[in-house]
């Protein structure tokens, strides 16, 4: 059986189990990270020496990374959907994954951590509106590509959307000031319309 070690409020455990939804594939999800522990200890750490969530177990290969993650499911079991079998198909979408950490590294812990998960008196607001800036100038680059596409690789959902999606999701839903986007706003529409959009990636802030 296919076991998923996370909390379902972390951005990266969210892009894994977002494509076992996708995929349509059964696996158990066992709690983990923040308040539920279990990521220092000697058994999990053999799994996963960084002490970090998501870490999945598919009958005995244990993988980390949220990233390789998404690339080994939908290539074990989504050829042709979230795995686009053309090589250039694939890499377009690919791409994609790649950049996630070029926007997430400026969003997570700039914007989102600072507004979700620290309390208001700590908050420096001058710096979270600049990181805003930084994060809406980054997103007008798939903004672009989405003005002219349904989903990041092409006419359907491919693993190419999952990690931008996942982020877009915190970054739609926070009160914050946002440039109209129309792209990355049509988009975040479509992703919303998907059942496993909606089970597991917009969910409430923590
Ligand atoms: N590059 C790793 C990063 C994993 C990561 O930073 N996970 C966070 C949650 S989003 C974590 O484990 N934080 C500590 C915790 O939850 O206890 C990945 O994409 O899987």
């Amino acid at each position: 059986m296919l076991k998923i070690w996370g909390r379902t409020n972390s951005v990266n455990v969210k892009k894994a189990l977002w494509a076992m939804e996708e995929l349509g594939l059964k696996y158990q999800r066992i709690d983990a990270g923040m308040q539920f522990g279990v990521t220092k200890t000697p058994e999990y750490l053999k799994m996963n020496p960084n002490s970090l969530v998501p870490t999945i177990d598919d009958d005995g290969f244990v993988l980390w990374e949220s990233h390789a993650i998404v690339r080994y499911l939908a290539a074990k079991r989504g050829a042709g959907s979230l795995w686009p079998t053309d090589p250039e198909a694939r890499a377009d979408a690919d791409r994609w994954m790649d950049w996630t950490h070029s926007f997430a590294r400026e969003f997570q812990r700039p914007v989102f951590w600072p507004l979700v998960r620290t309390p208001p008196e700590q908050r420096d607001l001058k710096a979270i509106a600049q990181a805003c800036s930084k994060c809406a100038e980054l997103l007008a680059i798939p903004n672009e590509v989405l003005k002219t596409r349904a989903y990041l690789g092409g006419t359907a959902l491919t693993m190419g959307d999952l990690p931008l999606g996942c982020h877009v999701q915190l970054w739609m839903r926070l009160p914050i000031e946002r440039p109209k986007q129309a792209g990355i706003e049509a988009w975040f529409k479509r992703l919303c319309e998907r059942p496993a959009y909606r089970k597991i990636v917009d969910i409430p802030l923590s």
